[in-house]
């Protein structure tokens, strides 16, 4: 008989590890701490795996971010996504066909050259490069005609690229199964019960369960785990949409992105564009895509490849985006609470987190020591004002 990708399980009345998300941070979390012989692990998903951010990202791999914390961070993620097909046995589609940033005036030169040298001390792949260069690599963009915002540079970053989102849930998903963990869908946390300041048991809507580590893993409701033992999280949740058009033939060979403008594409294999744009300027929970989006998003696609005024944008989608005040994460055990601990707060770069978050969060539980990779994300640091500011890469931002 076929064996299944991942099995379902009567809930147990304890786990050593209960990971609320199934997303690729609890997925990998669940992983790694099989791997790293932690077995007795069940991941909570209270729709299906991948409902949330894991389903209606981009699938933009990189790590030319700003601060020496944040690459450190990212380069590792693109290291594990780099070996992760081979690590599980199942093809995730990894293309590392490269990632342009385009700046279109000096402030945002300026920008990416800082980056691009911070990048390389610390040994990642990037670099400015002149007009000619951006038009060699992407021969059908609109570099030198007629436009309202000139390309003066752009930051290449011939690691980035895409991946298959869904490849990446299914193949942790199966890894967690294979390595002696579970994996319940349809299973929603209600509560989580605290005793003398530390974890000792989590509601949920198939029952109770005992265990003594609890790791927040979601998307969106970041902060509702949190009020369940009375943390309160630098939270907020802001809708981040996306659209994707009938495929065309193979053009795109690289990511491109215009923070300026605020939209970047990719293509797919399959030949479709991928578009994106910033998160929506307004707080909300809603999963439901706008024309509003649509609109801003094309027209300011249009400057870049006008001739693609004609192609059909078959969906739109919309994710949610837990953004913290320095657009880093929350990672790590709470201060005031045993037992428990956050991955959170991904902003709009969770996705490509996912591999080195699951790693360091699994270290983390599995030895009981900090890694000194995840340690600048702790929650801690916005009371003792050391933040780790990313907004400036993001690939949009307002
Ligand atoms: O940071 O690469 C990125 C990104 C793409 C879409 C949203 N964020």
């Amino acid at each position: 008989m076929t064996q299944r990708m991942w099995r379902e399980h009567d809930l147990k009345s304890r786990y050593d590890v209960v990971i609320i998300g199934g997303g690729v941070h609890g997925l990998a979390t669940a992983y790694y701490l099989t791997k790293m012989g932690v077995k007795n692990v069940a991941v909570l998903e209270g729709k299906y795996i991948g409902f949330g951010g894991s389903g209606r990202n981009t699938a933009i791999v990189r790590s030319n971010y700003r601060t020496p914390e944040g690459i450190a961070f990212y380069d590792r993620s693109v290291k594990l996504y780099e070996q992760l097909a081979e690590d599980l046995n199942f093809n995730v589609m990894f293309s590392q066909h490269g990632h342009l940033t385009l700046a279109h005036n000096e402030r945002g030169v300026t920008g990416l050259r800082e980056r691009a040298n911070t990048n390389q001390l610390m040994g990642v792949n990037s670099r400015l490069i002149s007009p000619d260069e951006i038009q060699e690599l992407v021969p059908e963009m609109n570099v030198f005609g007629e436009c309202r915002f000139p390309i003066l540079a752009a930051l290449y970053h011939p690691p980035g690229g895409i991946i298959r989102h869904d490849a990446v849930v299914w193949g942790y998903a199966r890894g967690v199964d294979r390595g002696g963990g579970e994996v319940h869908q349809q299973t929603k946390v209600t509560g989580i019960e605290t005793r003398n300041g530390a974890v000792c048991a989590v509601q949920t809507t198939r029952g109770r369960i005992e265990t003594n580590t609890v790791v927040n893993a979601t998307a969106g409701y970041a902060g509702t785990i949190c009020d369940m033992v009375n943390i309160k999280i630098p939270v907020e949740t802001h809708p981040l949409q996306a659209c994707v058009t009938e495929p065309l033939k193979p053009f795109l060979n690289a990511v491109v992105v215009s923070s300026t403008l605020h939209c970047y594409v990719s293509q797919t294999d399959r030949g479709e564009l991928v578009m994106g744009a910033e998160v929506d300027d307004y707080s909300s929970y809603s999963l439901r895509s706008t024309l509003h989006f649509l609109e801003g998003n094309a027209t300011h696609m249009l400057e870049l490849f006008p001739f693609l005024a004609n192609v059909n944008v078959l969906r739109q989608w919309a994710g949610l985006c837990d953004m913290t005040p320095d657009y880093s994460p929350i990672m790590g055990e709470s201060p005031d609470v045993k037992g428990f601990l956050m991955t959170v707060g991904w902003g709009t770069y969770g996705f490509k987190a996912g591999p080195a978050s699951g790693e360091l969060m699994a270290q983390r539980i599995a030895t009981g020591k900090v890694p000194p990779t995840l340690a600048p994300f702790r929650l801690e640091r916005f009371y003792e004002n050391r933040l780790v500011g990313e907004k400036a890469a993001a690939s949009v931002s307002h």
